[in-house]
C-alpha cells in the first residue's frame, strides 16, 4: 500500500510564522503562501500570520503556535542572505533543527520555507522571480502534509 497526501482542500486553520529581516524578499514569500493556501481551498480567514523580527526566533514561535492546538500546520517564512553576515551558517543552522524539532515536538508539519541564499539576486528569483515562489511551494507542502497526516489516521 502506498501512502502519501494529496492536495485536496484541507479543513483546519493553518499559521504562518514570518521573518522581518529581509522584509523585500519575506513579504514576496508571505504573498506567495497566502496565494498558495487560497488556490488549495484555505479561506484568508483560516490563516494567521505572526512577525518575528528574524529567521533566528522563527522555531520559538511556530513552536508555540503549534502547541496551542489550533492549527494542523505551520509554514515558516524567511530569508537568509550570506552576503549579509558572516553568522549565516548559525542563523540558518539554528533555523533549520530548530523548525525540525518543533514539528517532531508539536506532531503538526512545521514547514521550511526559508530562503538559504548567497545573495539578494539569488533570493528575489526564489520569491516571485524566475525560480518560482518558495512561499507558494511551502503552501503546496503544508496542504499535502496535512492531508496524509489525516489519511494515516
Ligand atoms: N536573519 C534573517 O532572517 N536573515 C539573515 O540574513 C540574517 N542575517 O543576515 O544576519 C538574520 N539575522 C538575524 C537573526 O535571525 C536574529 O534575528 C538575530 O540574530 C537576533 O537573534
Amino acid at each position: 500500500m502506498i501512502h502519501e497526501g494529496d492536495l485536496t482542500p484541507p479543513t483546519g486553520r493553518f499559521a504562518i510564522v514570518a521573518a522581518r529581516f529581509n522584509s523585500v524578499v519575506v513579504d514576496r514569500l508571505v504573498e506567495g503562501a497566502l496565494d498558495g493556501l487560497k488556490r488549495h481551498g484555505v479561506a484568508d480567514k483560516n490563516v494567521d500570520v505572526a512577525y518575528v523580527p528574524g529567521s533566528f526566533e522563527i522555531p520559538l514561535i511556530a513552536q508555540k503556535l503549534g502547541e496551542t492546538g489550533s492549527y494542523v500546520a505551520v509554514i515558516c517564512l524567511g530569508a537568509i542572505i550570506r552576503g549579509d553576515t558572516d553568522h549565516y551558517d548559525h542563523v540558518a543552522g539554528g533555523a533549520v533543527s530548530g523548525i525540525a524539532s518543533a514539528s517532531l515536538k508539536t506532531g503538526i508539519p512545521v514547514i521550511f520555507g526559508i530562503l538559504t541564499c548567497e545573495n539578494m539576486e539569488q533570493a528575489m528569483n526564489r520569491a516571485g522571480g524566475k525560480a518560482g515562489n518558495k512561499g507558494f511551494e511551502a503552501a503546496a507542502t503544508a496542504v499535502e502534509m496535512v492531508n496524509l497526516i489525516k489519511k494515516l489516521g
